[in-house]
């Protein structure tokens, strides 16, 4: 493997900042809290004792600062897996890569990171308004497809990859093992399950506005392979987080029930309540 990085690969701002993210290496804590919408991330560093750092480049915004006295990050990543392929990326180089001379670090480093996202719900027994924690996910945007080394397996996996029915969409799975090691922490989410995250919002959703999706049974379809909801995030996150060494677990809060057609009429009560649930959770 080359271990110097041409200007090309690495690209950096002119402070030395990773490219997209504006952030220099001790402008991160270890522990990272990764949102979906930049407006979340005053909503979470509203309970952090002190803000040391507030940056931002495009949906890049970032918080650092202290919960009970440790460091913290919260930083937005916009919406979907394209994003977290540069969220991600840049993440570990910021904590494996030395970006001065462009080499990687020979000591690894692993970074704690929560996804506090919404989702929706193709189970019609999961009630919106309650916090659902990814242990499987199943990725049908395809970003993975791109990196090498990816294949995991469990029994879900195996189940799901022969019985998924649609030859155009190549789906990989991934798990969180460390969602079993902290499972603990988590002993009361009402939702435990397996997420699909979808390469978009309306047809990847099942949704059907002017066009018409590839199955208007495909959120059923998911649910009978033993899906539970979906985003647009987690399968970039949980399957970079395995090949670059980190520790990732998502907390979505169900915001839309779809197969009951319902819609959380106050999500922002839904969302403060999941940022409170987790915070009490990551730092005692
Ligand atoms: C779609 O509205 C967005 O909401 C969900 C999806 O994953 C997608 O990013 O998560 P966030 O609320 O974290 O953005
Ligand atoms: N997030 C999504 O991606 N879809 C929904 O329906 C709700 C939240």
């Amino acid at each position: 493997m080359i271990n110097k990085l041409a200007d090309s690969e690495l690209v950096l701002n002119d402070d030395g900042s990773v490219y997209h993210l504006n952030l220099l290496p001790e402008d991160l804590a270890e522990k990272v809290i990764l949102v979906g919408d930049p407006d979340r991330v005053p909503k979470v560093s509203k309970y952090f004792d002190t803000i040391e750092i507030k940056k931002n480049k495009r949906e890049f915004y970032t918080h650092t600062g202290t919960l009970r006295g440790e460091r913290i990050t919260v930083m937005s990543t916009g919406i979907g897996t394209e994003n977290i392929d540069i969220v991600m990326n840049e993440l570990d180089a910021l904590v494996n890569i030395d970006l001065k001379a462009k080499e990687f670090k020979t000591e690894h480093k692993a970074l704690e990171l929560f996804r506090l996202g919404t989702c929706g719900s193709v189970n019609p027994d999961i009630e919106v308004n309650n916090m659902l924690v990814t242990e499987n996910v199943v990725g049908l945007d395809g970003l993975l497809h791109f990196y090498q080394d990816y294949a995991f397996e469990n029994e879900f996996s195996k189940n799901f990859l022969a019985k998924f029915p649609y030859e155009k969409i190549k789906p990989m799975l991934y798990f969180s093992d460390w969602a079993e090691d902290i499972s603990d922490y988590y002993a009361d989410a009402k939702y435990r399950g397996n997420t699909a995250t979808f390469p978009g919002f309306y047809a990847p959703q099942g949704r059907q506005l002017r066009l018409k999706a590839l199955d208007d049974q495909f959120l059923e379809t998911l649910n009978d392979l033993g899906v539970s909801n979906f985003e647009m995030e987690t399968s970039a996150i949980y399957g970079l987080s395995k090949l670059l060494g980190h520790k990732a677990l998502t907390v979505n809060c169900v915001i839309a029930n779809r197969r009951r057609g319902e819609f959380a009429s106050d999500h922002h009560a839904s969302e403060k309540m999941m940022i409170e649930w987790v915070l009490e959770r990551i730092i005692k």
